[in-house]
Parts: C-alpha cells; structure tokens; sequence
C-alpha cells in the first residue's frame, strides 16, 4: 500500500495472507497475495494470486509477516475455484476473482475471534466518491519488497467514465472492474497487495466491495488502483460456496 498507516490489532479482521510454496516441499511458505475471509471456510482474492501446482495457505489473524503473533489461525488451502472468465491481457485482467476452500474439520475452518472475523458481501453498487479502506503487505512507497507490518489506506470509489477517458485507462475496462483511489496519485494499493480487500461500509457493516487486481503501476497520476467489482460476483460466490449469507 502508498500512502498507508499501520493497521491496529482487529481492525480489519477478515484479511487475509494467501502464501505458497511449490508442492509437497519444506521451504518455508512466502506470502503472495492478500485475501478477504467470507465465511469459516471460505477466502475470496483475485484470479491471479492463484498458482495451481503450489501448496497454499491462509494466514488470518495477524499483522505482521515476520513473526508469528498469539492471534494468528493457519489454515490450508483445500481447493481453488478460479472464476470461469477470468481473462489476462496485457492491458486488463478481466472477472479477476476466485474463491479459496480452506481445510477445516465439521465445516468449521476458520473460529471466529476479535482478531478473526468474516467481511459481508455487498447487496448494492455504492455511490461514486464513497470513501472505503484498502489493505495489504505490498509494495509501498519506500519498499519494492512490501511491508511487513499490515497497513492500510482510505481511497475514493472513481466514476466508471471518468476511470475509462483516454487519460486514464481508456477502453481498458469493463463492468468487472472499476477505479478506486485518487486521480493525482500518492495512495493506492500496489504489487503483493492483490487478492486483499477493499472494503467500505453499507448498513452500518464492512462489505467486500472490491479486490486488488491491477493498475498501471502504483500511485502514479491518473493511475488508480483497479479493482474486481465484487457486486458482479455476488451470485458467483453464492452459488460456489453453496452458503446461505444473511
Ligand atoms: C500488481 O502488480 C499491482 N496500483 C497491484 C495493484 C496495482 C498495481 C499493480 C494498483 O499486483
């Protein structure tokens, strides 16, 4: 994240580290991207993040990569469902979402702690210039390596004409997607922040409203952050976790 502070222990309880390791070895796992937890056994994050041939897991509950604090859940990643249109170009990363089945025992995956909680799927589109929070352990401005402390950001949901005139990311974009961030740069998500939240409030509650999916580098001017339109996915995700969402 640019332009982020340290985010204080349980303020964004349904993050998550997605980190792999090539199959079946012993090297440690390394974090690869963020992710969002929707249900116990249930983690959403971007298309890309997903390596099939790594062994996957989910760290939730903590804040800082290089140590593992009090508060943390490991959980194992039992299967990846990588939506069906997901499509790379070099210019746009389209449908840019899959969903994580994560190894529990009785359908209880992840136990729901003040460091560990569960994001609400939106039920509506929110207006243009809503302020929401994203999050990660990615690029920031003083480290191409990332952060290892969670930080965080506030940024403007961008009007979808705005986002899409030839100064910014033109033709680019589709309805699986849409801009977030600032037009003069400085705060954005960047690379290693992928697959994580950005989450703003409705009815009172954080819903997951978009994921971390691309942009022309990071913080630049008229380069926000693009993330994958979560409301497009709503009846996706419901249908592939089968779950009822209140
Ligand atoms: C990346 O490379 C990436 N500024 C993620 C987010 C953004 C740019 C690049 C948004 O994963």
């Amino acid at each position: 994240v640019f332009g982020g502070l340290k985010v204080p222990p349980g303020a964004l309880p349904w993050q998550v580290s997605l980190q792999v390791r090539p199959k079946s070895s012993n090297v440690p796992f390394r974090h690869m991207c963020g992710g969002v937890l929707i249900a116990s056994c249930w983690v959403l994050t971007a298309g890309h993040c997903i390596e099939h041939r790594k062994d996957m897991q989910v760290i939730m509950g903590g804040l800082s990569l290089d140590m593992t604090e009090f508060t943390e859940q490991i959980l194992q990643v039992e299967e990846a469902i990588v939506h069906e249109n997901y499509r790379e170009t070099p210019s746009a990363v389209y449908s840019d979402i899959a969903l994580l089945r994560l190894n529990g025992s009785n359908g209880v995956c992840a136990k729901e702690t003040q460091f560990v909680k569960t994001a609400c799927l939106p039920d509506a589109q929110l207006p243009d210039g809503t302020e929401c929070t994203i999050s990660g352990w990615g690029a920031t401005e003083n480290s191409k390596l990332g952060s290892n402390h969670l930080l965080e950001a506030n940024v403007l949901l961008i009007n979808q004409q705005k986002c899409s005139e030839p100064a910014v990311y033109g033709n680019n974009l589709d309805n699986t997607m849409f801009c977030a961030g600032y037009l003069q740069g400085g705060v954005d998500s960047c690379q290693g922040d992928s697959g994580g939240p950005l989450t703003c409030k409705q009815n009172n509650a954080s819903v997951i409203y978009g994921v971390v999916s691309w942009g022309d580098q990071c913080g630049r001017k008229n380069s926000p952050g693009v993330y994958t339109r979560v409301t497009n996915f709503v009846d996706w995700i419901k249908s592939k976790t089968q779950a009822t969402f209140p």
